[in-house]
């Protein structure tokens, strides 16, 4: 009877749940379910519909009913469940369990306001090590704050633990907040690994919302007894390493250079904090590892902004499409065609085609036009990025990383990975595509002791997985 481990990985532009065995000493992935994601706009603001999303987490839950009557899993158990989110975006709840709707998006504005006048930033780095970005938690909870969002709360709860205690039904109860999603709020000290009481203090806010730090994977129940009911089956609920970055690097080898490539494009290493004014300037970031490490990465502005064109043009290409697209215009556009995609005009835009072809008129370059044009200088605008983000760490840490590892869904993109391993003069090697789903499964097998991860992930990873090497 093999064990099975269930990963609910929720992105910002998707969510999948994937089931985990182990057989022939290899870690095979199966999807059950798969769904679309986006914030919504209502009122003005920028939501999660955290219901939507629950209820797919559920329906994804009944397909493992069919798989365990007569389907893969009738010969297995299915051991847990965990769940991932992308960072910094939190729900907040009242005494009874209930939800202080509504639950913000990362990039909704709300925080501008309190974005520069918080605390001085280069204060606020060498204690918590976090980058300075416009959506971290910190920045949300202080406009919460300001309106007055906090009177009726009891627990500020990170994504992935609404859910996750939403799943087991004991919203009420919450003992701990989970290490590595916590970490990228801004609030913890990035060396002691403890909500810093200097930012509390400093800002004065409500210790009382946040809950004794807790590194992964521990377990927070079973299912709800009305989940079991409906679904005639059970399991444990385990936290993992539940931020979503967390989770897809726990598949890396120690020391590689990596850039995971979704929504976002996290690129670094994971070892020691490094709080030096070098790293705060170069925009790195120090955010939590699944093993207690840091994972001293840069967030590059990613492949949002694929998506966000992709979505401009009427959804009428697929991700494929737009990859041969830009193939072809490769082959004539104009030398050195980049942009800084990191400038904040590309975040959060009403036109990212827009954003994009002034940024090119600014520099007195020819603006894409085509479909390809827009795809092309997109991914190299993205490979030169991770370029200039490789130099600040290399020159940062004083080491020189001989490989890069692309993970990610946008693993799956063969043009971006040898545009990538073009411009930063190394070799990639591209793959697991879900990462993150099987970084969130070895943390529940850890959880279960399971004895295929007894001695670390590093040896089931290598046997696991295809990976592709685009060479320079
Ligand atoms: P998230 O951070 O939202 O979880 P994913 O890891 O799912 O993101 O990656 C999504 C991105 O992967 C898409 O925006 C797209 O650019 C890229 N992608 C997914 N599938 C393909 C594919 N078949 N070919 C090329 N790119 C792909
Ligand atoms: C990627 C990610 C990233 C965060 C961002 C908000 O999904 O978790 O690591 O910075 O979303």
């Amino acid at each position: 009877m093999a064990d099975y481990y269930l990963a609910v990985d929720l992105g910002a532009s998707g969510g999948r749940l994937i089931l985990g065995h182990v057989e022939g000493g290899k870690l095979l992935l199966e999807e059950v379910h798969r769904f679309s994601n986006a914030p919504q706009r209502r009122d003005g603001s920028l939501i999660w519909d955290v219901d939507l999303i629950f209820s797919e987490i559920t329906g994804g839950l009944e397909k493992c009913a069919g798989w365990i009557k007569g389907g893969p899993l009738s010969a297995g158990t299915l051991r847990s469940v965990g769940i991932d989110t992308w960072g910094v975006d939190y729900a907040l709840v009242d005494r009874e369990g209930e939800l202080i709707a509504p639950v913000f998006a990362y990039r909704d504005s709300r925080t501008e306001p309190f974005f520069k006048t918080a605390i001085p930033y280069e204060e606020l780095y060498r204690i918590s090590g976090i980058a300075h970005q416009p959506f971290n938690t910190i920045y949300q909870v202080l406009a919460d704050r300001a309106a007055g969002r906090f009177a009726k709360a009891e627990h500020m709860y990170q994504l992935p633990e609404y859910f996750s205690h939403r799943l087991a039904g004991n919203l009420r109860s919450k003992e701990y907040n989970e290490y590595t999603m916590a970490s990228t709020t801004a609030l913890v000290d990035a060396e002691k690994k403890v909500w810093s009481k200097e930012i509390f203090e400093k800002l004065d806010l409500p210790l009382r919302l946040f809950k004794p730090l807790r590194e992964p994977p521990y377990d927070i129940g079973c299912l709800s007894a009305e989940l079991q009911k409906k679904l005639g089956f059970n399991a444990r609920v385990v936290m993992i390493a539940s931020h979503d970055t967390a989770s897809a690097v726990a598949t890396v080898k120690e020391g590689s250079l990596y850039i995971s490539s979704g929504t976002w494009s996290l690129l670094g290493i994971t070892g020691d904090p490094v709080l030096s004014g070098a790293a705060r300037e170069a925009g790195y970031t120090n955010e939590g590892a699944h093993n207690g490490r840091i994972r001293f990465l840069k967030n590059i502005m990613g492949l949002w902004v694929i998506q966000s064109v992709r979505h401009e043009l009427g959804d009428a290409h697929s991700f494929e499409e737009l990859e041969a697209l830009a193939r072809e215009a490769g082959k004539t556009a104009p030398a050195g065609w980049t942009i800084d995609l990191n400038l904040p005009q590309f975040f959060a835009p009403s036109s990212m085609i827009a954003e994009i072809k002034a940024e090119y008129r600014r520099l007195g370059q020819k603006a894409p036009e085509t479909p390809g044009e827009l795809a092309y200088s997109v991914y190299t605008s993205l490979a030169n990025c991770y370029k200039i983000a490789i130099a600040d760490l290399e020159n940062i840490t004083g080491r020189t990383y001989p490989a890069i590892s692309v993970i990610g869904g946008g693993s799956k993109n063969s043009y971006l990975n040898a545009l990538t391993a073009e411009y930063a003069g190394k070799p990639v090697y591209a793959g697991p595509a879900e990462a993150t789903a099987a970084g969130n499964i070895l943390l529940q097998m850890k959880a279960a002791e399971d004895p295929a991860v007894k001695s670390g992930f590093a040896d089931l990873v290598r046997n696991s997985f295809d990976i592709k090497e685009f060479s320079y």
